[in-house]
């Protein structure tokens, strides 16, 4: 572990002379997250592959990636795709084998990429073997899940413990005839919740943390950390008490928000549990001085979200993801939302720890379809130029829109479970999770299959690497020259100030000494005018370093820092002239 503090003094009043300040690889790294089924297939089946990975391995280099993060990969039924896990130390044969996610690590390592994997600690799926012991009431695994008796309504129909309600809709509770008592699901039905009261599950997951680091990962994202742990029944007359309902219209008692779930989320031993897991990362570190980096998402509110980078007295996470600007921006959304947005983590977060910028994930609309086609490259400036840790979605760098998935070839758990070929389109993730584009050619280049697992999105023809690489002007090109950028102790280490110039215009500056840059983007429908000088030291000349691709400026182009009309759309990284 480095030192960050004087990073830290640097960052606010760019006073230090030292550029080389050393930050540690992920303070400012670029991660990559990638939808492994959905990337490349090597072997022809329709479906992604990890040795598709490793041969696409040397576009992210080249990308400015620093590390591939994976969505998970381990052996599973595949309910939930991956997200329903039936064994931890294994690979999904449909990805491959143990020898090629070996060679992914080795060919990572020899150009400098680290890996790292995403691991569900809430539940397995209902085809582990932890699982099917445990209902056959295994002596050992008896308690490694959440089980409890049902009771008999006055009709004498048997009826689950209380009115807990899954994240997938309908009860949370599943019958298990075999044993004869109902198990939690906070998730999907095929998704049994592990119990974490019971300290062998605890240890169990830090000996899958430490086989897979020990293998050489250097780190991991731990998803839905804020469901892991439940009421304890114990303090409420070994009961698991009701939750009250929101009383927010429309909602009927399978649906999600029906109820609110003061028991089931956000529960304080989550904290405690992930800084128990950090021990695991920290364990390695002290070794051999590379940090392992522990990624924490939760769904929850900001304060909430914030308490998973630790107390101050202890470490938790290295990066709980920010999903502000995935949750809180849409369509209608201006300058002063992005604003807010932005300064919402800033200011919430503990000061001397680094952000983290994502706009897209497999579970959101993908920004060309979110907003416009034409804000990709806006949005891009937006989550590489900020300050700290960047993260994008596969697909982001070449603009990808959002696939379309009829009822038939519906994947999502979350829309199946609907029964509505309707209204499913509401909460499908399929679309966002279509094959990645590389060109024009069959599949997109993605497979040679006849059929791919999910079906291509429209327009691949004309959004793909290959065709991006070759133009001189593209949404790839205008990534890979902000990755560029970032390098820059400006970007690297210097200050930041942000304003909505105008309701459209978000405006961001970033300096460090005399060398000072202005991120502007013009996100409204019609032309704006702005002066960029209502920034702190900003006046005379700049030049364009970075534009969108259907801004009419290029590279070296003359702004006057007084007058700086902008087309709708359009998005510019200047460089002040000194
Ligand atoms: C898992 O759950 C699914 C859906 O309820 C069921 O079809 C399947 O048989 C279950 N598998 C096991 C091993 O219990
Ligand atoms: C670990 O890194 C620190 C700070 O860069 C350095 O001072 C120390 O010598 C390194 N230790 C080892 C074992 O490499
Ligand atoms: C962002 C993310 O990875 N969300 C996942 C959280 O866990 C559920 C259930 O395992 C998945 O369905 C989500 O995709
Ligand atoms: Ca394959
Ligand atoms: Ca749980």
């Amino acid at each position: 572990m480095l030192m960050i503090l004087p990073v830290l003094f640097a960052a606010v009043d760019g006073r230090y002379e030292n550029v080389n300040v050393k930050l540690d690889w992920w303070e400012n790294a670029v991660f990559y997250l990638i939808y492994p089924r959905s990337f490349m297939d090597s072997d022809g089946d329709g479906i992604g592959d990890i040795n598709g990975i490793t041969s696409r391995l040397d576009y992210l280099k080249d990308l400015g990636v620093d590390a591939a993060w994976l969505s998970p990969i381990y052996r599973s039924p595949n309910q939930d795709f991956g997200f329903d896990v039936s064994d931890f130390y294994s690979i999904q044969p449909d990805y491959g084998t143990m020898e090629d996610f070996e060679q992914l690590l080795k060919k990572a390592n020899e150009i400098n990429m680290k890996i790292v994997l995403e691991l569900v600690p809430n539940h397995t799926s209902n085809e582990s073997e932890w699982f099917i012991k445990s209902s056959n009431k295994d002596e050992y695994y008896h308690d490694w899940f959440v089980w409890e008796n049902g009771h008999l309504d006055a009709q004498g129909r048997r009826r689950p413990p209380n009115n807990w309600i899954s994240v997938f809709r309908k009860s949370a509770w599943q019958y298990s005839p075999i044993r004869d008592q109902y198990y939690l699901n906070q998730f999907g039905v095929t998704q049994p919740d592990l119990n974490f009261r019971n300290p062998v599950v605890e240890e169990e997951i830090k000996n899958i943390l430490k086989y897979w680091l020990e293998k050489g990962v250097a780190g991991f994202s731990m998803n839905s950390v804020n469901y892991i742990f439940e009421v304890d029944k114990d303090l409420y007359g070994g009961i698991y008490p009701d939750e009250p309902a929101t009383g927010k219209p429309g909602l009927g008692p399978d649906d999600y928000d029906y109820l609110d779930h003061i028991y089931t989320k956000d529960h304080e031993e989550n904290y405690d549990l992930i800084s128990q897991f950090r021990e695991v990362f920290d364990a390695l570190t002290l070794r051999d001085n590379l940090t392992r980096v522990l990624i924490t998402e939760a769904y929850t509110s900001i304060k909430n979200a914030v308490r998973y980078y630790g107390d101050g007295m202890r470490s938790d996470a290295h990066i709980p993801f920010n999903f502000a600007l995935i949750e809180d921006l849409n369509k209608e959304s201006d300058a002063r939302d992005i604003k807010y947005a932005v300064d919402k983590w800033l200011t919430y977060k503990p000061l001397r720890q680094p952000a983290n910028w994502g706009i897209g994930s497999l579970d959101k609309s993908r920004v060309a379809s979110r907003f416009r086609p034409k804000l990709v490259d806006a949005f891009n400036m937006l989550v590489l130029l900020l300050p700290g840790i960047a993260i994008t979605y596969m697909g982001e760098e070449i603009g990808m829109t959002n696939g379309f998935v009829t009822w038939t070839k519906t994947m999502d758990p979350l829309a199946c479970n609907t029964d509505d070929p309707v209204n499913f389109v509401k909460v499908s993730r399929d679309p966002y999770r279509t094959p990645f584009q590389w060109s024009n050619g069959k599949n997109a280049g993605f497979s040679n299959a006849e059929k791919t697992w999910l079906p291509l999105a429209d327009g691949y023809q004309h959004i793909n690497v290959e065709k991006q690489r070759s133009a001189v002007r593209s949404h790839y090109q205008v990534y890979r020259s902000l990755t560029n950028l970032r390098s820059r102790p400006a970007f690297r280490l210097g200050g930041y100030q942000s304003l909505a110039l105008t309701k459209n215009v978000f405006a961001f500056k970033r300096w460090y000494n005399d060398d000072a840059y202005v991120v502007v983007m013009n996100v409204g429908k019609s032309y704006q005018v702005v002066n960029l000088t209502a920034f702190d030291l900003i006046f005379g000349q700049l030049e364009v370093e970075v534009s969108s691709v259907h801004s009419s400026r290029t590279f070296s182009d003359d702004i006057h820092a007084t007058f700086l009309d902008l087309a709708a759309d359009e998005a510019l990284v200047l460089r002040m002239q000194v």
